[in-house]
């Protein structure tokens, strides 16, 4: 059997359930909010009914209570696979579909089907998203479920499974998302916010390609177009890349190569830009990039069915979720405002090769990461681990760790290694790692993990 077998196979156990109520469970961050929102659309086309939750962790808790409810159906999308002898355990004598990406369970249940690609040798974490495996499903269901291939693709950008185009079945999804006309793909400046921020501003914020001496600085990036004789406004409004002319592209891309010089891969500035057709240009949903940025803001500051209305072309929802984005970047900008302010407290922990950072209860559980995210970008710390810990609620705390630097390192293994003596879940990948810990053991793996940064 192969996977698209598997992925029919389920499907068809799916139709034959003419009736019964249908429970829905799916992760909060992009992909899972794109996974949930392929599958609520499927079973509105087909007249079923549904409820939804959207979670940060599947626990035993959770899993507790979800077996008190009664329902017929339950769908685990973009989680669950880790569970599955959870599951098994409190959910019985009810269809259980598992859509996940995550690293399957060699767990059976009869009751339990599990659609993983990894049980057939593909990868993951890198071929297809927690999106893209629903969406697999939902076309075995309905060929004209096709319509809903972008979503998949934005779960997959969200999941970092964009490296200079997608590989593997994230290919053969983004065909269909093009040929049922919902995606263009365009060759630009591989540069966030390219659609929709002011070009001096994209310059200035760009830290990955870096720009040497204009990355992080406004003026820099002003005198910069400046320079190449291209006006960066159009009478009082600043101009964003499209406005400007062919010619004045070409020479911005080759300026930017120029600057890029002694870089290691000074080209490495073009990537794809995935172009949702039937969105506004130069809105916050017009580029899937953009759009899974979009999504995460909503996840994180807990209005994950905001998230879900966007998916489903909800222009309310559209609307709120923007102002939501606005909240979103005011938090990360709290959060960088905190550890400036606080960087010679006990809080923050700064040594020869690593930095840790316990926010506490001062910055969001669901931004701590991606300040250490922003923090591994920035000039002033280099080859350096930074943790940053903050608290999700009052018994859980938030752990993420990154690396500033160009040498490799295996995250996902050193935060493993802690996690297996203090306790906790550890998750991610090489490059971005993190785990969830009880509160009340944030000391504990803080000195841990100070052992082992200087054993590295
Ligand atoms: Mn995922």
């Amino acid at each position: 059997m192969d996977f698209f077998n598997s992925v029919e196979q389920a499907a068809e156990i799916f139709k034959k359930k003419k009736d019964g109520t249908i429970r829905l469970i799916s992760h909060l961050d992009a992909d899972g909010i794109c996974a949930c929102s392929i599958i609520i659309k499927t079973l509105k086309r087909l007249n079923k009914k549904y409820s939804v939750s959207i979670i940060h962790q599947l626990n035993e808790d959770f899993i507790r209570e979800l077996s008190k409810e009664d329902y017929d159906i339950y769908f685990f999308t973009d989680l669950g696979s880790g569970q599955i002898p959870l599951i098994k355990k409190y959910i019985q004598r009810k269809i259980v579909f598992i859509l996940d990406h995550h690293k399957p369970s060699e767990e059976k249940s009869e009751n339990i089907i599990q659609v993983n690609p990894n049980l057939f040798g593909i990868e993951g974490s890198k071929e297809i998203s927690g999106a893209g495996v629903v969406f697999l499903f939902c076309r075995a269901l309905d060929k004209k479920n096709d319509d809903l291939a972008h979503l998949a693709i934005i779960g997959a950008i969200g999941d970092v499974q964009e490296e200079k185009g997608f590989s593997g079945l994230n290919k053969e999804i983004l065909e269909i998302a093009v040929k049922n006309d919902k995606i263009k793909i365009e060759k630009s400046l591989r540069l966030f916010g390219i659609t929709t921020r002011p070009i001096h501003k994209v310059l200035e914020y760009s830290t990955d390609p870096y720009i040497p001496r204009i990355s992080g600085s406004e003026s820099n990036a002003i005198q910069f177009l400046n320079n190449l004789n291209i006006d960066p406004k159009n009478g009082s409004k600043w101009k964003t890349f499209r406005d400007l002319t062919e010619e004045e592209k070409k020479k911005l891309i080759s300026a930017i190569i120029l600057e890029r010089i002694e870089e290691e891969n000074p080209e490495d500035v073009f990537g794809n830009l995935y172009l949702l057709v039937d969105e506004e240009e130069d809105s916050s949903m017009g580029e899937a990039r953009e759009f899974s940025t979009l999504l995460n803001a909503c996840g994180r500051l807990d209005k994950a069915s905001l998230g879900i209305g966007v998916c489903l072309n909800d222009g309310d929802m559209k609307k709120k979720a923007i102002r939501n984005l606005t909240d979103y970047k005011k938090e990360i900008s709290n959060s960088i405002r905190w550890y400036e302010e606080n960087k010679k407290s006990e809080d923050v922990i700064e040594k020869e090769n690593y930095l840790i950072i316990n926010a506490k209860d001062n910055i969001l559980g669901t931004v701590i990461g991606t300040l250490a995210s922003i923090l591994s970008k920035s000039n002033g710390i280099k080859e350096k681990y930074i943790m940053s810990l903050a608290r999700i609620d009052n018994k859980t705390t938030k752990v993420s760790l990154r690396f500033s630097g160009s040498k490799e390192v295996n995250l996902k293994e050193i935060v493993s290694e802690i996690v297996e003596k203090i306790g906790g879940e550890a998750g991610g990948h090489k490059n971005a790692a993190g785990a969830l810990i009880s509160t009340e053991n944030e000391e504990r793996f803080i000195e841990e993990a100070k052992n082992s940064f200087e054993k590295l």
